[in-house]
């Protein structure tokens, strides 16, 4: 028998995430920390060909609410290499939310002799024209760093703390959903 229209559960609402940024910036390793991937965080580095997409349920409490909501992520995880950077709104042209993320000082990137105070490319804050500023967040692996890029938020994370991935991550859903 099926269930009674009250007890039934509404489908969570489906967010279309993109990752972008240099190659060897992080993403994969963000991603599947916050798939969930076991023993995802680990020091070695293959880097994506094309895209991955990662689909997972989360909980937040949207912009200006008290009560939390499930979501379904859809979480694409871009590769950086040039040659594929230029196809990132061709593979998802209307995404709910971008978080670009820029790269730990170490990291040999492309962008790696960016002005000061330039945290990521300043064309690739250009490519999601229809995605609002406050749905999206640049992650910045390094201090020193300024408040907002072209009015994109910036939250600071480590991948040696993987709890303010979540949390950052967790910030911009719930201003995306
Ligand atoms: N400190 C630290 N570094 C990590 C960890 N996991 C991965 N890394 C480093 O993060 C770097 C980036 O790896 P990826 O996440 O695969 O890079 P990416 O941004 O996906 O690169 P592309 O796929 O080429 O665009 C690698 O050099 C790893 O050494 C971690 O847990 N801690
Ligand atoms: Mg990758």
């Amino acid at each position: 028998m099926p269930p009674a229209a009250s007890s039934r559960k509404s489908a969570p609402q489906k967010l279309q995430v993109c990752l972008v940024g240099d190659s060897a910036a992080g993403k994969t390793a963000m991603a599947n920390h916050l798939a969930e991937i076991a023993g995802s965080l680990s020091t070695s580095y293959t880097p994506t060909q094309g895209c991955r997409v990662l689909e997972f349920d989360t909980r937040v409490v949207p912009a200006g609410k008290t009560r939390e909501t499930s979501v379904a992520i859809e979480l694409w995880d871009l590769s950086g290499q040039k040659r594929y950077a230029a196809c990132w709104p061709v593979l998802v042209p209307h995404p709910h939310a971008v978080i670009y993320v820029s790269a730990p000082p170490e990291a040999t990137t492309a962008t790696g002799a960016a002005a000061p105070n330039t945290l990521v490319n300043p064309r690739w804050l250009q490519l999601y024209p229809d995605v609002a500023p406050e749905q999206q967040a640049i992650f910045a692996q390094h201090d020193g760093h300024r408040a907002a890029q072209d009015g994109i938020r910036v939250a600071r994370v480590d991948l040696r703390n993987p709890e303010s991935i979540a949390e950052a991550f967790h910030s911009v859903i719930a201003r995306a959903v």
